[in-house]
């Protein structure tokens, strides 16, 4: 008996920090700005079979809606109520997704903004996504119900009433961040507003919450709101399971806030993952792949099972949040495939996938001036997202996750969940390999020059498909064929010159 106690112990405490993805799926992908019957077709037909785990959707909450600049993206992080209405659809449209998705083992994670409502300055009225009447200067929130006493303005010590020091973690928290109205979560009426929004999600079916801006709350206010959630919907869950957490905290170090002080609610948000892969994979400041025979905790990154970890983000992908100049995007194509590949091929971290929609792009004097531009749409209505006979994505929709290489590589990660990182070569600069176990083998061509090698994989002898080149189909590779000995070796050549200078195999595409 004691030992099942502690069995069920060992099993509660783990939760927060365990997706709930169905055995085996081991990714998520953000399908940032999509509408809820779009998420629940690709669901259906590309997710599922595919092996995605789960899905981060856009704030399903109402939101502001601001005419200018004309319906940036970022009018979904200034919420004026908890209704489940946005520009990605209705309530029963939410309902709908999370139940076609759960029910082809698909999960649903919400972004959850609660650390505040909308911009001051916004003025009064009904400009809402469903009409409801709000008003930024008395910061009154009918449609929740929140007054003004419902804000941190009492606590704030600064002049403007605004973060004005990353370096004093009082006002980090009790401070508006860029103007946006603080709710004070210090009270209980607020945290039981947030938890009762946060427990309808999960009574529909969501799996768990990307916690918006929590390095903005205190990490005791997010805890207390977590204790009021229920437990998953035991239609798809096991009895018991708690929500997935993981919260938004921008750690790059030299600030007075450290992202350890949110393990105790559940995974956190790892930004220096992205910022040193990009710098490593554009070689700037003398980075070399060679350096990344210790890649994760090694690179002073949160503990492997505390974090959450991606390429880029909605934020960092135009110039928000963090990350820098070395933040690789869709738009470096060739080095955001070798950095996705990478990631999704080492063990570190529990991985997000972005999905990206194209805009305008236009740089003055260094920064894009169109980094509000939000989603496809006609007239402010988001555009559905098509899909081309070549399985590519059309009106505007970028699709990451649907790209050979990138896909195949979440199939790659799937089959070496579990095996440990192994067989790591290397030519001491910018061509290095490793292995999963005996299931799967990378290997990376970084330099300026053809790698051309001999290496131990780890893998059982025969022939593999390169899952990047091409695809095993009907028994076939329609790209590059590895060779692997009765030794585990196998010889690799690799032009500096390929169209993707990377070789990935395993297991599940062996001939
Ligand atoms: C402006 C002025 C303020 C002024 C205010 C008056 O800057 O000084 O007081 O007007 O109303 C938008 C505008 C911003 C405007 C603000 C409030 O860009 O100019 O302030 O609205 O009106 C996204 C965008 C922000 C956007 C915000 C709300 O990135 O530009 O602000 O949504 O619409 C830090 C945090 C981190 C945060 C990151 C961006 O530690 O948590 O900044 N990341 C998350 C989300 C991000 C979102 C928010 C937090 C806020 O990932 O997408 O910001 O919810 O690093
Ligand atoms: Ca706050």
């Amino acid at each position: 008996m004691r030992l099942l106690l502690l069995l069920s112990a060992v099993g509660l405490c783990w939760a927060q920090y365990d997706p709930h993805t169905q055995y085996g799926r081991t990714s998520i992908v953000h399908l940032f700005e999509w509408r809820w019957v779009d998420i629940a077709l690709e669901c259906e037909r590309y997710l599922a079979p595919r092996g995605f785990g789960g899905v981060q959707v856009s704030p399903p909450n109402e939101n502001i809606i601001i005419t200018n600049p004309f319906r940036p993206w970022w009018e979904r992080y200034q919420p004026i109520s908890y209704k489940i209405c946005s520009r990605s659809g209705s309530e029963d449209e939410f309902r709908n997704m999370v139940t076609r998705c759960n029910n082809v083992g698909v999960r649903i994670y919400v972004d959850a903004v609660i650390n505040h409502m909308c911009g001051e300055g916004n003025g009064a009225g009904t400009n809402s996504i469903c009409g409801s009447y709000y008003n930024s200067h008395n910061r009154e929130f009918p449609a929740v119900p929140y007054s003004g006493w419902d804000f941190n303005d009492g606590k704030c010590k600064t002049g403007s009433g605004g973060i004005e020091s990353y370096n004093d973690a009082a006002q980090v928290r009790d401070c508006r961040l860029t103007g946006l109205l603080d709710l004070a979560l210090e009270k209980d009426y607020v945290r039981t507003k947030i938890a009762d929004y946060m427990n309808h999600l999960i009574d529909i079916g969501v799996a768990g919450f990307r916690l918006d801006a929590a390095k903005h709350m205190w990490p005791g206010d997010i805890k207390a709101v977590l204790d009021k959630l229920h437990n998953l919907n035991t239609k798809w869950f096991s009895a018991g399971s708690r929500p997935f957490i993981f919260q938004e905290v921008i750690d790059l170090g030299g600030e007075a806030i450290t992202s350890s002080e949110y393990f105790g609610n559940g995974r956190v948000t790892e930004f220096k993952y992205g910022a040193k892969l990009g710098t490593v994979i554009r070689r700037w400041n003398g980075e070399k792949m060679a350096y990344l025979k210790n890649w994760g905790e090694g690179w002073g990154f949160v503990p492997t099972d505390r974090a959450l970890v991606f390429v880029d983000n909605h934020d960092n992908q135009r110039g928000h949040g963090a990350g820098g100049a070395s933040i690789l995007t869709f738009w470096d194509a060739r080095m955001y495939k070798m950095a996705v590949g990478f990631m999704l091929a080492h063990p570190y971290g529990f991985t997000r996938v972005m999905s990206s929609y194209r805009w305008d792009r236009n740089f003055q004097n260094g920064k894009d001036v169109n980094d509000w531009i939000g989603p496809p749409n006609n007239n402010g209505a988001t555009k559905e997202v098509t899909i081309n006979p070549d399985t590519t994505c059309g009106n505007g929709w970028v699709c990451e996750h649907r790209w050979r290489q990138i896909r195949n590589m979440v199939a790659f990660r799937n089959v070496a969940n579990g095996q440990p990182f192994a067989n790591w070569w290397d030519n001491g600069s910018n061509q290095v390999a490793f292995g999963r176990g005996n299931k799967a083998f990378i290997v990376f061509n970084n330099d300026d020059w053809s790698l051309s090698t001999t290496l131990q994989t780890g893998l059982p002898a025969g022939t593999y498909c390169d899952v990047i080149s091409g695809d095993k189909i009907d028994g076939y590779c329609t790209g590059i064929k590895v060779y692997v000995g009765g030794d585990g070796k196998a010889q690799f050549s690799i032009s500096n010159s390929a169209e993707d200078p990377f070789i990935a195999i395993h297991v599940d595409a062996k001939l």
